[in-house]
């Protein structure tokens, strides 16, 4: 995870890197219920390295229906926005629609980190601006990458999950 990628190469010219993604479903789609689906989803993914456990978690916000969420490490030669192109497409071929920001879906696949650091500009936003106070996502990150720093923070993912979950003073 030390590979530093180089902004602006070509296609799939870059050196190396890794990347933490983030699978969310909570719609059955043609390959059956969502944990069927992110299995699905994982075979389609190039690089996959490690992957968490599939949990089922409440759904936050509006979303409805429980989600089943999981984390993968992927290894890949592509830019940021070149792997979000990709992830996208896999995400269409599965059946996802748009439709309303944080609405049901068939699959959801996020770029949580990468190991070149940070990315803006086009495509994705890295680390994605959500992580750290989602339990869906630093939980099984943990399981697969626990020593991962946040870029911006520091603070690698065991120390974010602490952060998160540690209980807070009651009122008296
Ligand atoms: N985008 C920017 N940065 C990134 C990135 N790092 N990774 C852009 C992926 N995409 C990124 O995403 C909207 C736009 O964000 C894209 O055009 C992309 O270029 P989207 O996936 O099309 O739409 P979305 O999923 O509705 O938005 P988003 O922000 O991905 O939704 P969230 O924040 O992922 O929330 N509850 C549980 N328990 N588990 C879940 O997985 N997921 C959501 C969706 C809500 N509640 C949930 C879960
Ligand atoms: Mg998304």
């Amino acid at each position: 995870m030390n590979l530093i990628g180089r902004q602006g190469s070509r296609r799939g010219r870059m050196a190396r890197t890794s990347y933490a993604i983030a699978l969310g479903s909570n719609r059955r789609s043609r390959h059956g219920s969502p944990a069927a689906t992110l299995r699905a989803a994982l075979a389609a993914i190039d690089g996959v390295r490690r992957v968490s456990a599939i949990r089922t978690t409440p759904a936050l916000g509006p979303a409805g229906r429980a989600f089943a969420n999981a984390v993968a490490i992927v290894e890949s030669k592509l830019a940021p926005d070149e792997l979000l192109a990709e992830l996208k497409a896999i995400e269409r071929a599965f059946g996802r629609r748009p439709g309303r920001r944080w609405g049901p879906r068939v699959l959801d696949l996020d770029i949580v980190l990468w190991s070149g650091g940070a990315w803006h500009g086009s495509g994705p936003t890295i680390p994605h601006p959500a992580f750290r106070s989602r339990d869906f996502v630093l939980r099984p990150l943990a399981e697969v990458a626990p020593g991962w720093r946040d870029p911006a923070s520091g603070a690698t993912v065991r120390q974010l999950l602490a952060r998160l979950t540690a209980p807070r003073p009651q009122p008296r």
